[in-house]
């Protein structure tokens, strides 16, 4: 009797390259901010709060949850404030709906508590502290 005995090699890999393309991000913001203020016809609502995260894939993951809001115009996570500022039409979306969309990606807002299932699913270097302090004054 033969066997064949087939050993796959899982390649590990996945996970790993995720917290690398942090630095990125952070150039862009500046420029952006200067050509919203000509589009104003629909008065977009402005706002900020907190959220807890830890690097620039928290930063994707959370802006990323915004924008999915529709209405959501833009988000803008500061790893440093721990904090977003979103601008939205209010005719289509409110800012609960941003809180709860962030949340559920996994990310505590100051309103509502992070997703645990999404929580559980971050890359390591993304399991922030839970008591982290939000909207952190930084000079
Ligand atoms: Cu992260």
């Amino acid at each position: 009797m033969k066997r064949v005995i087939l050993s796959v090699a899982v390649v590990a890999a996945m996970g790993l390259t995720s917290c690398k393309d942090e630095a990125k991000k952070e150039v862009e913001t500046t420029v952006t901010e200067v050509s919203s203020e000509v589009s104003k016809e629909i008065a977009l609502a402005e706002m900020s709060f907190g959220v807890r995260g830890n690097c620039g894939m928290c930063k994707t993951t959370i802006e990323k949850a915004a924008n999915s809001v529709e209405g959501v115009a833009e988000a803008n996570w500061d790893v440093d404030k721990k904090k977003v500022e979103v601008s939205f039409d209010e005719t289509k979306t409110d800012v609960m709906s941003i809180h709860k969309a962030i949340a559920a990606s996994g990310y505590d807002t100051e309103k509502v508590a992070g997703d645990l299932e999404a929580y559980k699913n971050l890359p390591g270097c993304c399991k922030y502290d839970h008591e982290m302090e939000m909207n952190q004054q930084v000079k």
